[in-house]
Formats: C-alpha cells, structure tokens, sequence
C-alpha cells in the first residue's frame, strides 16, 4: 500500500514580507464548511509542496476520454499543455481513453512520463460517451492504477492547461468549483431535481464541476462506482439526470464531502467577464464546437 497524505500537509507558509500566506486572501472563501482548504494563488507555497511530494515519493494518473471527434479537436492541445504545467516534477502517467488508438498524437515527455493509450468503444449517445466514463475509470484503477500511483486526476479533453496546476491540487478526495456558479446563490444551483433520479438534491455545499475531480485512487474509485451505478439505476427506471454524470457527482460529494477544493483557477471559462478575484488562470476550457461536434 502507498502511503497517501493527509491533510494535515496543507499549512500556512511564511510571506517574503514575514505575512502568513494563509492570511492573504480576504475576497475569497479559503476553506468549506467542514474546512477542507480551496486552493487559491497565494494561499500555499508551491515549493513546500513539490517538496514534500517528491520526497514522499508520489506518483500521479491522469485520465482523459478522446472518442469521436474530440481527438482531433481537442486532445494534442490538452496532451501538450498537461506535460507543461500538470505536476511538473513528479512521475505522472497520461491515460488517454479512444475509439481509435492509432491517431493519438506522440508527444515529448519528460522523465518518468508516460502516455498510455487504452481503447473504449463509442457510445452512440453522447451523455452515454460522458456518463460512461465512470465505469471505465473505476475499471482502470481496480486494474492499474492502485497499484502503482498514489493519486489519479479524471479530466475533460476540451481544455488547455495555461499556468501551474501543481501538486497542491492532491488530495484524499478533490472537487472542483464549477466556474460559472461561484457566485451565484445556492438556489440557482442545477442539482438534479428530479425525485426519479439518483442524482435528486434539494441542496448542497457547492456546484462542483465535473471537469476535473481527483484523489487517492481509493476514494476516486468510491466515486466512479457511485456515479456508474446510480447512472444504471436511472437507466433501468427509464430517467437520466439533469447534467448526466456531473449531477451523480454533485450528490456524491454531498453525501461524501471532498477533503480538498479546487477553486476556479483550476478550471475557468474565458467567456467569464468577472475575472475579480482570478489572480491566475491554471485550466481554461477550449471554446464549445457544439455544432460542429455535436451533429
Ligand atoms: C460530448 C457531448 C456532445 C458530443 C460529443 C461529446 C463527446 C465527449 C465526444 O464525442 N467524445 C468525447 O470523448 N467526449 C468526452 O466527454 C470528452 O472527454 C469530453 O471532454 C467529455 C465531456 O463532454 P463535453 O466536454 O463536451 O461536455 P461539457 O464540457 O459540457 O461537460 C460537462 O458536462 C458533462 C455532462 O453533460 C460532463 O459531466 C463533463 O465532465 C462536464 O464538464
Ligand atoms: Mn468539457
């Protein structure tokens, strides 16, 4: 068994100016309800953190789904920007899901880092193409995966990666702030309503995005099951949710609260006009081709 960190890892670091980093950011919320941190620019040190992780030994996954015509449309820019920013410093492993394994871009890698490609068939419906990642993640962590890296983060191709997404994003169970409802009030929140569904809320801490989520490969590998088999149980009762696999995770991380949040830096829309409290952008989601890809 590999050795996970606990939370305990996230401390306070000492400013040049002799201020506590902890301490810096008033405009944002800096920690949950339950106070699980959420991770803003100036509010960890990154080199306490690389530190720690390189010496500990940690190893990270990453998935991500390419089927279709996300391939050509999406994945070298996320592949390359990945190896430049995603965990630079520590062993990382690219798992990169496809209908068609041939045309995955080869790309320069630093050491210890690999891609490795995995074939998936296609779903016809595309909510069948997104829900059903679930199933082939929790598949590839009982398979690989715990047993050779310490932490996996699952992705959506359709980004590009800008800025440092380091190993302060690691944690036992990770969410992120879906970017669009940061602001807004609880009530506008889109939770599935619907009383049919596994996925029904009536409220919640957050709208999580799931764009991007992480954790040991334990908790991560709760979660897919989760979201798979509530996604069958709706299957079999003839509903879908709302925002299909997103809105099982929003319950699962109501039910199982994350340990860690990433705040919107991690993943923004540039399409956002209040950029206030955005004082770098780590994770940007590419410009939606809906009518070319979507048809
Ligand atoms: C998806 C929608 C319509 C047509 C095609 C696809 C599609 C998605 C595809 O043809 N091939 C493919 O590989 N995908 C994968 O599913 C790809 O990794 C993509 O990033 C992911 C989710 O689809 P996406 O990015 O078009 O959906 P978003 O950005 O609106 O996603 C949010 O909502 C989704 C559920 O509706 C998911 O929860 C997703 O994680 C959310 O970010
Ligand atoms: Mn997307």
């Amino acid at each position: 068994n590999l050795p996970v960190f606990n939370e305990a890892t996230f401390r306070p670091s000492v400013h040049l100016d002799g201020t506590l980093n902890f301490e810096i950011r008033y405009d944002v919320p800096t920690r949950s309800p339950w106070n699980a941190p959420i991770i803003w620019e100036l509010m960890f040190d990154p080199d306490l953190h690389d530190e720690t992780h390189k010496l500990a030994g940690t190893s990270v996954a990453l998935t991500v789904f390419a089927v279709g015509r996300y391939l050509d449309a999406y994945l070298e820019t996320f592949l390359t920007s990945a190896e430049k920013h995603f965990m630079v410093g520590l062993p990382v492993t690219f798992y990169v899901f496809t209908d068609e394994p041939e045309k995955v871009p080869s790309i320069t890698l630093a050491p210890r880092r690999h891609v490795k490609v995995m074939k998936v068939e296609r779903y016809s419906r595309w909510q069948d193409i997104s829900m059903m990642r679930m199933k082939t993640i929790s598949e590839l962590i009982e398979k690989e995966l715990r047993h050779n890296f310490n932490y996996v983060f699952c992705f959506d191709v359709d980004q590009k990666f800008y800025k440092r997404f380091g190993s302060e994003a690691l944690g036992e169970s990770v969410a992120t702030i879906h970017a669009h409802y940061l602001k807004l009030p609880k009530e506008r929140y889109t939770y599935d309503r619907n009383p049919k569904s596994k996925a029904y809320m009536e409220k919640g801490d957050y709208y999580y995005h799931a764009a991007v989520f992480g954790g040991s490969c334990d908790k991560v590998k709760a979660l897919a099951d989760y979201c798979y088999l509530s996604t069958m149980e709706d299957k079999l009762n003839n509903v879908e949710a709302l925002w299909h696999d997103e809105s099982h995770l929003n319950k699962y991380f109501w039910l199982n609260k994350p340990t860690r949040l990433l705040s919107p830096e991690y993943c923004w829309d540039p399409y956002i006009g209040d950029t206030k409290n955005m004082l770098v952008t780590r994770l940007l989601w590419a410009p939606k081709q809906y009518s070319k890809l979507r048809t």
